[in-house]
């Protein structure tokens, strides 16, 4: 089981993200979970430089939706990555798995469609308890690391685009 705080990371590790801009969905699910999750990404980008008006958030009504509202920043902004948060509590039937593997399988092809990065921070747990210690408890706040994860993912991709731009 894991006992640390599983957000702490190296600060000088994560590029300066002045020139990003992210689109980031939010659950209504969940809320008291996927807004922490949320507070938490928004202050990270922005403690790593990235400008308030480059931080775009929007809400759909549950996980099952975070797809396609990845897809709809794809498509009509010009974000440079999309962090997707939400939060699915296992009950008593399937339908935790069926929404797991949807938004899994919903996020990696938006990644490859777009050719851009789009974060998977899902918090699937078995309790709420889980999913507490996960957004701001004491296992730290999902929603800090798939920020650091966005900015690494962009900051990735503009490299390989200046090294091409060079040539
Ligand atoms: C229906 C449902 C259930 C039972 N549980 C959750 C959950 O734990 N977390 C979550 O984000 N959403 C849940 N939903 C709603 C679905 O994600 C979705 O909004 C509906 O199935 C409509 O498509």
């Amino acid at each position: 089981m894991a006992t640390k705080n599983l957000s702490e990371y190296d600060l000088s590790s994560v590029p300066d993200g002045n020139e990003m801009k992210f689109g980031i969905v939010v659950s209504e699910w969940n809320y008291e979970i996927t807004g922490a999750l949320a507070r938490g990404a928004v202050e990270t980008l922005k403690k790593h430089g990235v400008q308030d008006d480059n931080i775009l958030v929007k809400h759909v009504p549950g996980s099952f939706e975070l797809t396609l509202g990845g897809q709809f920043f794809a498509e009509y902004t010009d974000v440079s990555a999309i962090i997707l948060l939400g939060c699915v509590i296992q009950g008593e039937t399937r339908h935790f798995d069926f929404i797991c593997q949807g938004v899994a399988k919903g996020a990696t092809d938006l990644n490859i469609k777009y050719n851009l990065p789009v974060i998977f921070g899902l918090l699937t747990t078995d309790n709420q308890q889980q999913a507490i210690d996960r957004s701001g408890g004491r296992l730290g706040n999902k929603g800090d690391e798939a920020a650091v994860t966005a900015i690494k993912m962009v900051a990735l991709q503009n490299g390989f685009e200046s090294e091409i731009a060079e040539e």
